[in-house]
């Protein structure tokens, strides 16, 4: 492995001195980009651009080569653990996501497996190609989705603002459900723990759909399954030597921080429900906090993004132990221009805020 050049990230997750804040944008790797559409289309669909390293390692290094970001997020997707598990993922223009042979049965869910590691061959070869190529520029992060969230696609059979025929299921039939939460549980963490060993340094949760979840459905079909997937990445990473921080983030958990806080991982990620002044009192003693920025906000002139910037860092205040990101993913109709601005905004505003 190559000696990382720009550590900026690691040093704010483990709250040491920094120069500036560090940034990267969650889905910076994707539609707002011209040469992400080009790569897209060359590859003929999605899928061929997530199943083929060399093109999934070149979109991963665009926005990279683009901006001064301080850290790489692999391109893949948190649905590919479901289509390892056979559901057939697909992605249809203005729909997104979809899968063919959907959760609709009890049977569906009894005869899933955990699938072999070597389904996701793919996503691990990529790692190993994008650390080729980053050359210790930044670090890598990877990801997973967690089972709460991936369980709402495949029983859905694609997105939906409310999920219900898995709410449904949730509660008619909890049992079930806790099955299938518990075979999503082992995947994970076993495509985590893969992804370890090709290379990633830092890994992420994707709760993106903990927020419809009253609190303590969170605590019980979400939050009890990520504390495994945390221990789990835990006892691996000390069993093999190496320290990999967890990122977890849950879209609409900000009345959670603490229970989030308590689960192990080592950053929080923040949509911009709460403000990062609330959220460093509530844990930032425990974890480093990561966001929060609107990513609507992106959509502003750019004295607006300067101003936005500005009031993000004010709020978290000074001192290590912020990661500047937005809220959630940026959207495809984000001019690629802003991202350089909100960059530039950070890494020279954040200044301040470290003086010794
Ligand atoms: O049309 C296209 O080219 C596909 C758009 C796209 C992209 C660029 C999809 C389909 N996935 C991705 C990449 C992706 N997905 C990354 C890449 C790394 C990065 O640059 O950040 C990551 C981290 C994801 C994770 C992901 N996929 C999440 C969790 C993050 C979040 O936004 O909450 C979710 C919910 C998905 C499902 C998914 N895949 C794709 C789309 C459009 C969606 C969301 C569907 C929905 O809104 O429900």
């Amino acid at each position: 492995m190559f000696q990382l050049k720009n550590d900026r990230l690691l040093r704010a997750i483990r709250r040491e001195p920094l120069d500036m804040t560090p940034v990267w944008i969650m889905r910076q790797a994707g539609r707002y980009l011209p040469e992400y559409q080009a790569t897209r289309k060359k590859a003929g669909s999605f899928m061929n651009l997530c199943q083929t390293p060399e093109l999934a390692c070149e979109v991963t290094l665009q926005p990279i080569q683009r901006f001064d970001l301080d850290a790489a997020i692999l391109f893949s997707d948190i649905l590919t653990i479901p289509h390892a598990m056979g559901l057939g993922l697909h992605f249809v223009e203005g729909t997104g996501p979809v899968f063919a042979n959907p959760l609709r049965s009890p049977a569906d869910i009894m005869k899933l497996a955990v699938p072999a590691v070597e389904q996701l061959d793919y996503v691990y070869e990529t790692i190993k190609l994008v650390q080729h190529e980053l050359k210790g520029k930044v670090p890598l992060i990877g990801f997973c989705g967690t089972p709460w969230t991936l369980a709402l696609y495949m029983i859905q059979g694609q997105s939906h603002p409310q999920f219900p025929m898995a709410s449904k299921l949730c509660k008619e039939a909890p049992d079930l459900f806790h099955k299938l939460l518990n075979i999503l549980t082992k995947s994970i963490y076993l495509h985590l723990q893969a992804q370890i060993a090709a290379g990633i340094q830092v890994a992420m949760l994707f709760d993106s759909w903990g927020g419809l979840l009253t609190t303590s459905d969170y605590e019980t079909f979400s939050l009890y399954y990520i504390r495994q997937i945390i221990s789990a990445i835990k006892l691996y990473s000390n069993y093999n030597n190496i320290n990999i921080p967890i990122i977890l983030f849950t879209k609409g958990g900000s009345a959670w921080l603490e229970q989030m806080a308590s689960a192990g991982c080592d950053v929080l990620g923040v949509d911009w429900q709460v403000s990062l002044k609330e959220a460093r009192e509530r844990v930032g003693s425990k974890v480093t906090l990561q966001g929060n920025m609107n990513p609507a906000a992106l959509l502003n002139k750019e004295d607006a993004i300067w101003q936005e910037v500005q009031s993000i860092l004010a709020a978290f205040g000074s001192g290590s132990g912020h990661i500047f990101n937005l809220g959630h993913g940026i959207t495809p109709e984000v001019p690629p221009e802003h991202v350089q601005i909100l960059v530039k905004a950070v890494h020279e505003l954040s200044q301040t805020y470290h003086k010794p």
